[in-house]
């Protein structure tokens, strides 16, 4: 089981924010920003790269849970970003799908 796979079974805490049926969102232990919310889905799925069409309904949950989360945590007005890391190059470090919802400052762009 990946660490999101425990957390999502209750096996070890985290800082739930929300949670549906097949998806969590629950705060970062390494936050980037004052606001960094990891938005996961409950069953293993790797990457967004392995992701197939029967994960559409999902993953489209999951993105339109982000604005919700974003004003519950008080970034809704003055922006957000998601974002998916998916390989090494991308700094992909857990296994298990989850898009990152960071905010509280303003970020840079290009990413590093
Ligand atoms: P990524 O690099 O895109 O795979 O992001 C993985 C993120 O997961 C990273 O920002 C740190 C976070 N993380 C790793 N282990 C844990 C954990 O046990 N609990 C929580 N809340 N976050 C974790």
């Amino acid at each position: 089981m990946t660490i999101f796979e425990k957390i999502a079974a209750h096996e070890i805490p985290a800082r739930i924010v929300c949670e549906t049926e097949d998806f969590l969102a629950f705060h970062d232990v390494q936050p980037q920003a004052p606001v960094h919310i990891l938005i996961v889905p409950k069953r293993a799925l790797p990457r967004i790269g392995e992701a197939q069409p029967g994960d559409a309904d999902l993953l489209g949950r999951m993105l339109l849970a982000a604005p919700g989360i974003a004003a519950a945590a008080g970034v809704a007005e003055t922006g957000y970003r998601l974002v998916i890391n998916n390989g090494r190059d991308a700094g992909e470090s857990v296994p298990h799908l989850h898009i990152h919802l960071l905010g509280g400052r303003s970020l840079q762009w290009p990413p590093g």
